[in-house]
């Protein structure tokens, strides 16, 4: 929806800008260009966090053969190229059938097809549906489901929100059912703000897209160079946050508004939460599931974590 020139914004998208403190959702950093800049993340020397999951889920397969000791129902939240899959559909058996979900429908349709060509004994069923809001499973006739859950996603939910959103989750399993998902370790400061200010510029590029989206979705004329890349760790918070920064006093005008934006003036742009062990204990607890376990690469930078309804 766009900004109406009668004074209003029904737009998901502006509602930040016009607040006191200006900030877009992160989850409109995914369109289009935006997916595919993260793709490119996940392949930078400084992004750790996708080689060491899949690193993690390789080193411990035994783990997950477990998980899986019956046949079952595997449910990824959040599919897409549903590449740290191919690792448990490569290595562990009883994977009967696999249901993606995602809300991006035609990214959805071509990786069922891409899959089920690849794993001719599993079923594989797509759900085209944004899993943050409340969505029902198909009827799996009693069998076990375990819900995958990678990426550390579930860094860009405030802390109370992860709760209330695994809490969900877990209103949608039965006694027995698990869940397996990942997430990024608190570090090294160094370490983290490397990995979310990257040398190629890749995730500026990322961030600045937010602004790019806006100019076409809402026939804005933003002056993309004009912001520069944030992005800092809130030790208080454990969060990396990015941000947009203004090289100068500006006014910006969407759909008839007009947003004044100070020179050095933020806009804040995602929240990504940092868990150690002790913060996954604390959420397995308010979100009524039992932690089963916790595993680590050999630097402590990345967690997958085993939880049980
Ligand atoms: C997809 C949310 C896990 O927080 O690391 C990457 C998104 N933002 N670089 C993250 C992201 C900047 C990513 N998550």
């Amino acid at each position: 929806m766009k900004a109406h020139l009668n004074g209003t914004v029904s737009s998901d998208m502006l509602t930040g800008l016009f607040a006191e403190k200006k900030w877009i959702s992160s989850k409109f950093l995914y369109d289009e260009q935006g997916s595919q800049l993260f793709e490119q993340i996940t392949d930078l020397p400084e992004y750790y966090q996708t080689r060491t999951e899949a690193q993690i889920l390789l080193e411990n397969l035994s783990a997950w053969k477990s998980v899986f000791r019956k046949p079952a129902a595997l449910i990824e939240l959040g599919s897409g190229s549903s590449k740290k899959t191919k690792i448990l559909l490569d290595h562990v058996p009883n994977i009967e059938s696999y249901i993606p979900i995602d809300i991006s429908e035609e990214f959805l349709a071509d990786t069922v097809t891409q899959l089920q060509a690849s794993y001719p004994g599993i079923h594989i069923q797509g759900l085209s549906t944004d899993y943050t809001q409340p969505f029902t499973l198909p009827d799996f006739k009693g069998k076990k489901k375990i819900v995958f859950f990678p990426g550390s996603t579930i860094g860009n939910f405030e802390p109370r929100e992860a709760e209330l959103f695994l809490e969900n989750i877990r209103s949608l399993l039965n006694p027995g059912d698990q869940l397996i998902f990942g997430v990024d370790r608190k570090k090294d400061e160094a370490v983290l703000k490397a990995a979310y200010d990257d040398a190629a510029g890749v995730t500026a590029a990322f961030n600045k897209n937010l602004l790019t989206r806006i100019n076409r979705e809402h026939e804005a004329a933003i002056d993309v160079d004009s912001f520069s890349h944030v992005a800092l760790y809130n030790p208080t918070a454990g969060r990396i946050e990015m941000h947009l920064e203004s090289s100068r006093e500006q006014v910006l005008t969407l759909g008839g508004h007009t947003i004044e934006v100070k020179k050095q003036e933020r806009i804040h742009t995602e929240n990504s939460y940092k868990y150690d062990p002790e913060d996954i204990i604390r959420l397995g607890r308010a979100s009524g599931f039992l932690l089963r376990r916790v595993v680590s690469d050999e630097r402590e930078y990345f967690s997958v974590c085993l939880m049980e309804v």
